[in-house]
C-alpha cells in the first residue's frame, strides 16, 4: 500500500490486495496475499483489529477509525492517535525489552500498525473472569510499571530529550481528554452517556454527594493534566495486558501521554480489585483461593514495582533528579528520598485506583468484569462493594501504609454489604 494515499478504513476484504507488496506482510505472513486468511477480531472500544494468516506466519494488523467504535460517527476522534500508540510501543520496548508486541511496520496516513501476532496468550481480563492464574504477572507487571516510571523520568532520561518528548506526545490532545472526562470527571454527575447497574443509585447519590470526595478526584485531575513526570501508558487495565499461563506483555498504549509516574500502577491495581470483588458472580466452591491469589498479585505487584523502581535508582540514576552529586558524592544515602518519591507515586496511585474503580461502575465503557453478571441484584451488590471501597481508597490515598493495607481493605469491603 502506499502510504500517500489518503487514509481507508481497512475490511476483511480489502486487507490483502492494500498490504500486499508491505515487506513485514511478506516477511512475516507470506509471500503470496491471495493465500491470506484475514479475520476481524478487534472487540475494544476504539479500533479495528485483524489477524492476517498466511504461509508463514501471523501478524496483527491494528487500524485507528476516525471515530470512537462504541459509539459510532457521532464520536469522532483523530487519527494521529496510531501515530501516538506507535512512538509509545517503541520507547516501552526500549525501557522494558521483551514487554510489549514487536512492531514490524507503521503506516502513518493509514493510522495503522503491523505488529506480532502473540499466541497462546489471551486478554488478561478473560482470564481473570475464568479463574485462570498467570505465573510470574506480578513480577512483570511491577517491573514493567517500574521501569517506564522511571526510564521515562528526568531521574534517567536527559533532560532535553525528556522535554522534547512530552512536546511530542502533548499533540494527543482528544485522546487524554477522554480519559479527563470518562475516568475523572463523567462519574461524579450525571453525564450524558453514563449508566450504572439498576439498584446502585443510593451508593451512587452518596458519592455525587461527597464534596470533599469531589475534591480530591479533581485535585489528582489536575495532577494528571500539568504533571510530566514520565511516560505513561494510561490506559492500563487487564485489557490491555496478554497473558498465557506463563507469559505477559502489555498491549495498546494509544492513551500514552507524560503523567503522573503512579497513574499506570493506579490503574492497574483497580482493575485487579474489580476482577477480586466481581469473583462472587464467577466462581463457585474455589471463590477465596482465587481472591486471594487476586490480592497475592496486587502485593507481589507492588513488591516488584518498588524493587525495581529502588534497583534503578540505585543503578541508573542519570538524570537531573536527585542526582549523586548532592546525596552519594558528598557521602548522603539517597534511600530517604527515594523512599520520598514512592511514597509520593503510591499516594497518586492509590486514588488514581479508586477513581478507576468507579469510572468503571459509573461511566462510559465498564468492564466485562461486572457487565458479563447477568444477575442484575448481585451485580449491583459486587459493584457497591467496588465503588464504596474506591471512595476508601480516594479519602485515605495520602495515609494508606502500603499495598497490604489496600488488601486488608478490599478483604473487608468484600464481607461488607452496602446495599
Ligand atoms: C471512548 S473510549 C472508552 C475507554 O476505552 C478505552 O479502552 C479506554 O479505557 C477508554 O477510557
Ligand atoms: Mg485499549
Amino acid at each position: 500500500m502506499n502510504s500517500n494515499t489518503s487514509y481507508e478504513a481497512l475490511s476483511v476484504d480489502t486487507l490483502p490486495q492494500r498490504l500486499k507488496d508491505v515487506p513485514a506482510l511478506v516477511q512475516h505472513v507470506g509471500p503470496d496475499a491471495s493465500g491470506w486468511h484475514v479475520q476481524e477480531v478487534g472487540d475494544g472500544n476504539l479500533n479495528l483489529v485483524f489477524i492476517v494468516s498466511g504461509s508463514v506466519g501471523k501478524v496483527i494488523v491494528k487500524q485507528a477509525l476516525p471515530y470512537v467504535r462504541l459509539v459510532g460517527d457521532s464520536w469522532p476522534l483523530p487519527l494521529y492517535r496510531a501515530f501516538y500508540e506507535y512512538h509509545a510501543l517503541t520507547r516501552q520496548a526500549a525501557r522494558d525489552p521483551g514487554a510489549v508486541p514487536e512492531i514490524y511496520h507503521f503506516d502513518e496516513a493509514q493510522a495503522l500498525i503491523v505488529m506480532a501476532f502473540l499466541a497462546p496468550h489471551v486478554i488478561l481480563r478473560r482470564k481473570l473472569i475464568a479463574g485462570e492464574k498467570v505465573a510470574g504477572l506480578a513480577d512483570f507487571l511491577g517491573r514493567f510499571c517500574a521501569r517506564t516510571a522511571f526510564r521515562g523520568s528526568e531521574l534517567s532520561m536527559p533532560s532535553p530529550d525528556k522535554k522534547a518528548d512530552v512536546a511530542l506526545f502533548a499533540g494527543n490532545v482528544e485522546i487524554p481528554a477522554i480519559t479527563e472526562a470518562l475516568v475523572f470527571t463523567d462519574p461524579y454527575f450525571d453525564a450524558e452517556m453514563n449508566s450504572h447497574t439498576d439498584g446502585l443509585g443510593p451508593v451512587i447519590a452518596q458519592l455525587r454527594g461527597d464534596a470533599a470526595l469531589k475534591i480530591k478526584v479533581q485535585k489528582m485531575l489536575q495532577r494528571f493534566v500539568s504533571n510530566t513526570e514520565t511516560m505513561v501508558h494510561g490506559d492500563l487495565h487487564s485489557g490491555s495486558i496478554m497473558s498465557t499461563e506463563s507469559d505477559s506483555r502489555v498491549i495498546d498504549p494509544e492513551f500514552v501521554q507524560y503523567g503522573p509516574m503512579g497513574f499506570d500502577i493506579g490503574m492497574l491495581c483497580a482493575n485487579f480489585l474489580m476482577a477480586y470483588f466481581s469473583q462472587p458472580a464467577h466462581r463457585g466452591a474455589d471463590l477465596s483461593g482465587y481472591q486471594e491469589w487476586i490480592l497475592q498479585v496486587i502485593a507481589d505487584t507492588a513488591r516488584s514495582f518498588e524493587a525495581e523502581f529502588r534497583h534503578l535508582w540505585a543503578t541508573e540514576r542519570t538524570g537531573i533528579l536527585y542526582p549523586a552529586s548532592l546525596f552519594e558524592d558528598q557521602g548522603h544515602d539517597s534511600a530517604a528520598a527515594c523512599d520520598a518519591v514512592l511514597a509520593g507515586i503510591w499516594h497518586d496511585a492509590w486514588a488514581v485506583c479508586g477513581i478507576e474503580m468507579h469510572r468503571r461502575c459509573l461511566s462510559l465503557a465498564h468492564n466485562a468484569d461486572f457487565e458479563e453478571i447477568a444477575d442484575v441484584a448481585l451485580r449491583a451488590r459486587l459493584e457497591a462493594r467496588n465503588l464504596s471501597m474506591g471512595a476508601e481508597l480516594i479519602h485515605t490515598s495520602d495515609t494508606i501504609a502500603d499495598a497490604q493495607a489496600v488488601c486488608a481493605l478490599a478483604r473487608n469491603f468484600n464481607r461488607k454489604d452496602v446495599l
